[in-house]
Parts: C-alpha cells; sequence; structure tokens
C-alpha cells in the first residue's frame, strides 16, 4: 500500500492495470493536483491511446443523479459491455469494472455534497469492480474541464472500459464537463417547469437522453410533455433523445434506463459517430489548453516591468489603449525568423 506513494508514475499504471485501486486512486490524485506530475501522468494516460466511454449524468441538485448513478452502477456490473480495447496487460476484473467520477465544479473543496453522493454510492462500497472517484478544482490549468478528461483517459488507461461521471449543478462549467461525455444524460423531475428550467440552463442542446426521475411523484406526465414539446422544436439530427421515466429510489425503470443508453452508444457505433464526436471533443480541449495558456502569458506579460512603462504612456496619452496593447501583446509573439542568407536556416 505504501509502495504507491513514491513510486514512478509508469509504475503506478502498471499496478492500476492489473487493479491495484491505490495505485489508481494516486494516479487520480496527481492529475487532480496539477502541476508538472499531473502533465506526466496524463501524458502516459494519453499517448496509451485507451478509451473508456463515458456517460454524463446531469441535472439540478437533489433530482436524484447518485441515487440513480448508484442504480446504474448495479446494471453496468450485472449486464457489462464488451470493452473497447482493453490491454492485454489488463486483468479482467478490470475490464469489466465500472469508474464513477463525481464532479462539483462549485466546490473547491470535497463538500457535503460529495459526501452525499458517496453515501448514496455506498451499497457498492464492497464491490471491488467499482470505483468512485470525487473530484474537485485544485490547482490543474483550466479547473475541472481540462480535470476530467485527463482523469478519465487515467481510468481508460487503468482499462476501466466504463466511466459515469456525476456533475452536480448546473452552471456552464457543468454543462461544459456534462457534455464532454460520449452518452449524456439530463435527469429531471416531475413538476410544472422543470423541464423548462432545464432548456433555460442549456441542458436540452447536451441531452442525448432524458430521465424523468421521482416518476413516483406527480406531474411526470406534464413534465413529458414538455421535453416532447422542447425537442419538437428543436433542430434534431437523426437521434431524437428518448425520455425514460424512473423511480431512482426503487429502481424502477433504471434497467430501461440502461437499455436506452446502450442503444445511443450503438448508435454512435453504427454511423462511425463515436470516433468523430471524440475528435471533435479532442479539439475542443486543444483549444481549451490553448486558451489557458495565452490567459497564462497575458498574466505574464501584465506583471512585467514594461506594463508600468505602457500604462503610463496610456495615462499620459502618448499612445491609445490599442496601441497599448499592441505594444504588449508584442511580448507574445515568438522572435522573428533570421534574415534570409544568414546561415542559420535549413541548409542546402
Ligand atoms: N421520491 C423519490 N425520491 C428520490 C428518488 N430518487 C432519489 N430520491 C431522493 O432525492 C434525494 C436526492 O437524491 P440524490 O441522489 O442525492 O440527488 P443528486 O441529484 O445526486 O443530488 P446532488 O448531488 O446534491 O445534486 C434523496 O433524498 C433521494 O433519496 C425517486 O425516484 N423518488
Ligand atoms: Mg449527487
Amino acid at each position: 500500500m505504501s509502495r504507491s506513494r513514491n513510486a514512478a508514475p509508469d509504475e503506478l499504471f502498471a499496478a492500476a492495470r492489473s487493479g491495484d485501486r491505490v495505485a489508481l486512486a494516486r494516479l487520480l490524485s496527481l492529475v487532480e493536483r496539477g502541476g508538472p506530475q499531473a502533465r506526466t501522468v496524463a501524458g502516459i494516460a494519453y499517448r496509451s491511446g485507451s478509451e473508456a466511454y463515458t456517460v454524463g449524468i446531469t441535472g439540478a441538485p437533489g433530482a436524484g443523479k447518485s441515487t440513480l448513478t448508484d442504480r446504474l452502477i448495479a446494471e453496468a456490473r450485472s449486464h457489462p459491455w464488451v470493452p473497447e480495447a482493453a490491454g492485454t496487460d489488463v486483468s479482467p476484473d478490470a475490464a469489466a469494472s465500472v469508474a464513477v467520477l463525481a464532479v462539483d465544479p462549485s466546490s473547491p473543496f470535497t463538500g457535503g455534497a460529495i459526501l452525499g453522493d458517496r453515501v448514496r454510492m455506498q451499497s457498492h462500497a464492497l464491490d471491488e469492480g467499482v470505483f468512485i472517484r470525487s473530484m474537485a478544482t485544485r490547482g490543474h490549468l483550466g479547473g475541472l474541464t481540462l480535470a476530467v478528461p485527463d482523469a478519465v483517459r487515467v481510468l481508460a488507461a487503468a482499462g476501466l472500459p466504463l466511466v459515469l461521471v456525476e456533475t452536480v449543478g448546473v452552471g456552464q462549467v457543468e454543462v461544459e464537463v456534462a457534455s464532454a461525455t460520449d452518452t449524456t444524460v439530463v435527469v429531471v423531475n416531475p413538476g410544472w417547469g422543470d423541464g423548462i428550467q432545464a432548456n433555460k440552463a442549456g441542458l436540452l442542446e447536451i441531452a442525448d437522453l432524458f430521465v424523468i426521475n421521482k416518476s413516483d411523484r406527480p406531474g411526470a406526465r406534464e413534465t413529458r410533455r414538455d421535453l416532447e414539446l422542447m425537442l419538437d422544436l428543436t433542430s434534431l439530427g437523426d437521434w431524437r433523445p428518448p425520455i425514460v421515466d424512473t423511480v431512482a429510489a426503487t429502481g424502477a425503470g433504471v434497467a430501461d434506463l440502461w437499455e436506452a443508453i446502450g442503444a445511443h452508444r450503438d448508435h454512435l457505433r453504427s454511423k462511425g459517430l463515436l470516433a468523430a464526436l471524440r475528435r471533435e471533443r479532442l479539439e475542443r480541449e486543444f483549444d481549451r489548453i490553448l486558451a489557458a495558456r495565452v490567459a497564462d502569458r497575458v498574466g505574464e506579460l501584465q506583471r512585467r516591468d514594461g506594463y508600468a512603462h505602457i500604462a503610463a504612456k496610456l495615462a499620459s496619452h502618448d499612445i491609445d489603449p490599442y496601441e497599448a496593447a499592441d505594444s504588449l501583446l508584442a511580448g507574445l509573439e515568438p522572435p522573428a525568423p533570421p534574415p534570409a542568407g544568414s546561415g542559420a536556416g535549413d541548409g542546402g
């Protein structure tokens, strides 16, 4: 156990692939913490080329996401999928495992909500094939929107074929995290206007599937009607998000939900859409990293001595704000290439 404390990342990966959960937890902690070690770990995971199928579960606080996730774990364990591409050194146990990432973008530290999530998923505490991990923002550049894909790739590289990502809340970051999955499940509750709230929060656009959880309460039919109406008004591709009624508290409807998730996965796979979707996602991730890097560089420029000089010239009306920005940004540009014939070229 204490062995993983000082182990190098590739040793940790080897251990994680053979089923060592302490090693896996350590890898995820490294990713979450950010910094050079996170980069090393994320790099190894990325280059392994391993992919896990990801299912995002999102919706308003208290909608029943964790209870539902707990039920989905049971479904996934009793009807495991064939892994996409587990490595040869992955133990069979790992290949039939399920990982859960409980993500709370709103709280910088592991707080009450996540503790509650853990409690709600306690029924799998003794199942070696279930790996539950909560994630909050730490030092990761670009926050959780970037840390979650890294974490997913670490899980995939460890041989886990399926990752359920529960995100708490309905803000922009949550929507981004939740939609960065292969299948996105949006959970709503019965009651007047819940479907409309989901629409307002931007959840309608990201949903591959709707769940009306707590259908034991009145209003489920009206909520379904609202959602259908809104879907009618949305321009959809060749996938119309199905709406599944569940009572996560009892497990009713959860088998249908698992089936619907599988149907969406089959749809993506059969049309070659899955590869395209992942590629698009990767490009977005690249753009985000780029934007975060540039923002870092801008901050750096603002802290330089030259900044005060430019600001002073701006204040005395010697330069206008655009010129001020341009002269600061000039520091971002790469050094000019050597003039032709200087001998520093590629020879020839
Ligand atoms: N009546 C009823 N209650 C439910 C159902 N599913 C969950 N609950 C209850 O709803 C409450 C919230 O459930 P959670 O699973 O924690 O909801 P959540 O969406 O994960 O909540 P946050 O993570 O805090 O956003 C709990 O008290 C559950 O027992 C259901 O189908 N019917
Ligand atoms: Mg929860």
